[in-house]
């Protein structure tokens, strides 16, 4: 009587919708495109850049979030919708976009010295408006008193600086007539049909026009008309690629034909790369991320991405708090996308810039920790973040927080052993290495009391040291 009662409980279980039944496997015929993680150099050279410089910048730069002497607090770049500017008073911003102060070379300088090595400039964001001069509208750069290809000067002077160009595209348009929240009735399929249309010829033109763009960052694909559109989505990443070969693609460009986005109906990853942490990280501990290729879009202020006059109005993170989140990235495979919003005169605010110098100076010492590393496969301390140096026999320790006991906890997995320890920035000197149990130390360095994050290099032996991160990922 008890054991069929058991049987009885344990089959109404599966029968509840959603609880312990077996999921079924959609059949997806435009998810992901290509295999993943991508192995090509294209796909390396973006997995080893790990810190860019994501850029927004529009004619939501101009009013910097106030108008009519109101200053509105949420995002700069949603102005139009949080003051209820009518588009047409908004597109004549365009006649004040004179950027006397534009100087891209100055920026690629600053960006370089912060130590990025990748960039993502907004060439049109939900407004509409274009920042290259596109032969499929006038609502562009050419239709301004500036009147030149700043795209193009942008492009040339960061990859004078050796920084890969990556282009933002918002397929979300307030300008565009045949933009679409949803589409309800032929009148919305036959318009969204001129989006989509207006969409594949302008990223055509980009990536032509553009060819030492690495990358295209898609944006504004969350409402209904583009998730019903999944098949569109496939095609012209399709397309995209081959126009472009190594063309790298974030997942937000896509959905699959039932509407799932970044990853299909049966949670396999579309795109090169998840682009869904946005002003967010993964849990520290979470091992699932490090085995795909992500990246962490992450704003200074709490919620403006484009130039906001007034940054009283929350808090504003500190060239720590930016460091320790591209180090936690970095420690889980993932690459870091620090938001700056240029003005509406072409210049870099004294904050940004200022915090660009912090980083970088933090940079200089300590980006062998960052470039080219991922993963470690340890289990994450308190201190701080490991991060697999690209030897194979080397792991770093980023160090974020002191214990008041001096002693930094490591444990490896069976096999391994410290050979070593010691300072980045002192080489030649071994730091003491205390072993607990086998495969558990403490390391102990002389002078505990630092005012930055610092990085302890440790050289481990062990029979399978050439197990690193990109190994994980294949
Ligand atoms: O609405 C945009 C926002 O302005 C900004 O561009 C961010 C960047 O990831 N994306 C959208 C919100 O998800």
């Amino acid at each position: 009587m008890r054991n069929l009662f058991f049987c009885l409980l344990i089959l109404s279980l599966f029968t509840i919708p959603g609880f312990a039944q077996p999921k079924e496997k959609k059949d997806v015929k435009y998810g992901q495109l290509n295999e993943l993680p991508r192995q090509d150099e294209a796909m390396k050279k973006w997995r080893s850049n790990r810190f860019g410089q994501f850029i927004h910048w529009g004619l939501y730069a101009i009013p910097g979030g106030v108008w009519k002497g109101k200053t509105y607090n949420y995002a700069a770049e949603f102005l139009k919708s949080s003051a209820k500017i009518p588009t047409s008073t908004w597109d004549s911003l365009r006649f004040q976009f004179d950027l006397p102060k534009y100087n891209p070379v100055e920026w690629a300088a600053i960006a370089k010295n912060m130590g990025v090595k990748y960039v993502t400039i907004t060439t049109k964001h939900h407004e509409g408006f274009c920042m290259w001069p596109s032969q499929y509208t006038d609502f562009d750069i050419e239709n301004t008193p500036y009147g030149k290809d700043l795209l193009r000067e942008f492009v040339d002077a960061y990859t004078a600086a050796g920084i890969d160009v990556n282009f933002y595209y918002s397929v979300l348009d307030w300008h565009h007539t045949g933009w679409r929240y949803d589409i309800k009735n032929e009148e919305d399929r036959v318009a969204f049909e001129s989006l989509k249309e207006y969409t594949k010829n302008q990223l055509v033109e980009l990536v032509t026009r553009y060819p030492e763009v690495k990358g295209l960052w898609f944006d504004g694909t969350w409402d209904a008309s583009w998730k019903k559109n999944g098949q569109f989505s496939y095609e012209l990443e399709k397309l995209l690629k081959e126009k472009r070969p190594g063309l790298i693609v974030n997942s937000r460009m896509r959905a699959d034909e039932y509407g799932s986005r970044h990853f299909d109906s049966n949670g396999v990853l579309m795109g090169d790369y998840e682009s869904g942490y946005e002003r967010r990280l993964p849990d520290a501990w979470d091992t699932k991320v490090t085995t795909r290729d992500w990246e962490c879009c992450m704003t200074i202020p709490e919620n403006q991405w484009g130039y906001h006059k007034d940054w009283s109005i929350s808090h504003v993170k500190t060239p720590e708090e930016l460091i320790e989140m591209m180090v936690q990235c970095t420690s889980q495979n993932g690459n870091f996308l620090l938001n700056f919003g240029p003005m509406g005169n072409g210049d870099i605010r004294m904050e940004e810039r200022n915090i660009a110098k912090a980083i970088g100076q933090w940079m200089k010492p300590n980006s062998e920790a960052i470039y080219n590393c991922g993963y470690a496969g340890l289990k994450k301390q308190d201190w701080g973040y490991f991060t697999q140096s690209p030897d194979p026999s080397k792991v770093n320790m980023v160090v974020f927080s002191q214990p008041i006991s001096g002693k930094y906890r490591v444990t490896l997995p069976k096999g391994k052993t410290i050979k070593k320890a010691y300072l980045l920035s002192s080489p030649d000197k071994n730091l003491k290495i205390e072993e607990i149990s086998p495969n558990d130390y403490f390391i102990c360095p002389e002078k505990s009391i630092n005012k930055q994050a610092y990085v302890i290099v440790l050289e481990i032996s062990s029979e399978d040291s050439k197990k690193t991160f990109q190994k994980a990922l294949t």
